[in-house]
């Protein structure tokens, strides 16, 4: 029998054990369905506190009902978390990759993590096994970074991530899944697994570079569209116009999605993978300028916002700011235009007071922040417009109190004023 015939046999059994590689936002959720699902699942970790961490129910996703599912799937013994080792790895019959694709401090692709799992992979008999790389790479990078492990026939598919944190309404189970294969038999296997596990849609396409392809222009389209409203709410600035009435009005177009304007774009996707785009662009001579001029409109934003604080700061100001993560009620400070802002009003000689309260004890001990007690200030900042605020402002915003919006959280104006991003509420 051929090696496409019993893998595909043993998946549509679920007797197949799948290998989950790096359980983080993308992995954790994946390898709990998985398990949820009827498979039985290894989690690898490369260190040995974590893999303690997740073997006892904990993770810091901040996520009760992934927690409670964890513990679930743990107890049942349907999903066990282990150190990266070689017996336990070559177990597996599936390895889905969910590792981390960052950028370096110059912006150069950072594919450290996936090759790492590649030379773990690459020490295994791979004969009839399918790989699977869930994380965010440019088109080419799976190919060449998993597709020469082994000289046996093994098979090869590429389903980018699509999660979104913070999103409760979008869990992983219920997200469409793209999917491409190094070739048909790569291609159906995969399909059998996400057609198992999910309720939406797995769309296939034709290699693994469309799909690779894929989750860069549905990334990119996303910071370009944000810088596309981070100019606009400038000139909105200049001509006393709100920008989110303008957005609100031209949202009732069918052909307009909205986005919206504020303090930067964070997070270790959008302002990250239009990058690993820039990169293959180069290398293929096509200049992507509206992508660079994106990047750099949304990267200046930090600054544009500090200059904004600075023209409404007296000196001896109570300054109080109120979320410092990228993206509201997300305990995730990667990339957080927050972070770029602090810097800027320290240079500038701004003093003031951080409250962020989503973050927990450790993060903030980590990033040496203690969260003030919640005052009426002269100068309320918002960085991150977490749910919280809309209780937490009545004790910070007083008659006199000046409000520099960075997320046009307040749609109604308080205190003396409401400076946003694109509107003013006088
Ligand atoms: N942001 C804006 N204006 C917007 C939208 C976002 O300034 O109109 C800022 C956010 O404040 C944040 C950053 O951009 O700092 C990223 O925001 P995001 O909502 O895109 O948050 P992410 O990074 O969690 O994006 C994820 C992404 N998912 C994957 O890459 C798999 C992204 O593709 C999704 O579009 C996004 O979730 C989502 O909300 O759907």
């Amino acid at each position: 029998m051929n090696r496409y015939k019993i893998l595909k046999d043993k998946l549509e059994q679920k007797r197949a054990v799948i290998g989950v590689i790096g359980l983080g936002y993308v992995g954790l959720p994946l390898a709990v369905l998985l398990a949820k699902k009827g498979y039985m699942v290894r989690g690898f970790l490369r260190h040995k506190d974590k893999v303690t961490q997740l073997n006892n129910g904990e993770n810091d996703l901040g996520d009760e009902s992934l927690t409670k599912s964890l513990k679930a799937v743990l107890s049942k013994g349907s999903l066990s978390v282990f150190k990266f080792s070689k017996d336990k790895l070559a177990d597996c019959d599936v390895y889905i990759v969910c590792v981390p694709t960052p950028v370096t401090e110059d912006k150069k692709p950072d594919l450290t993590a996936l090759m790492s799992v590649a030379a773990h992979l690459k020490e295994l008999d791979l004969a009839g096994k399918l790989i699977i790389n869930e994380s965010t790479v440019a088109p080419t990078m799976t190919r060449a970074v998993l597709g020469e492990l082994s000289d046996v026939e093994y098979f090869l598919a590429c389903s980018p991530e699509r999660i979104d944190p913070g999103n409760d309404l979008r869990g992983v189970s219920n997200i469409a899944k793209v999917l491409g294969g190094l070739n048909e038999n790569s291609l159906q296997l995969a399909k059998i697994i996400y057609e198992q596990i999910l309720s939406a849609d797995v769309v296939t396409v034709s290699s693994l570079e469309a799909a690779e392809m894929t989750k860069m222009l549905e990334n990119t389209y996303r910071a370009v569209n944000i810088a596309l409203i981070n100019e606009v709410a400038q000139l909105c600035e200049k001509i006393d116009l709100d920008v989110l009435e303008i957005v609100k009005a031209a949202s009732s177009k069918w052909s307009f999605h909205a986005h919206y304007p504020g303090v930067g774009v964070g997070g270790h996707c959008i302002p990250v993978d239009p990058y690993y785009l820039l990169k293959l662009a180069k290398e293929n001579k096509v200049d992507m300028n509206v992508v660079k001029q994106s990047l750099l409109t949304n990267e200046s934003m930090p600054t544009k916002f500090a200059q904004m604080i600075k023209s409404e700061y007296r000196d001896g100001m109570k300054v109080l700011l109120y979320g410092v993560t990228y993206k509201k009620d997300v305990a995730d400070i990667r990339e957080s235009p927050v972070l770029e802002l602090m810097k800027i009003l320290k240079e500038m000689k701004i003093e003031f007071m951080i409250y962020d309260p989503v973050l927990s004890d450790a993060e903030l001990k980590r990033l040496d922040i203690t969260n003030a007690k919640l005052q009426v200030v002269d100068m309320l900042i918002v960085g991150t417009g977490h749910m919280a605020l809309s209780e937490d402002y009545k004790k910070l915003v007083g008659n006199n109190t000046i409000v520099i919006d960075g997320r046009n959280f307040f749609l109604n104006k308080v205190g003396r004023s409401v400076v946003g991003v694109g509107r003013r509420l006088l």
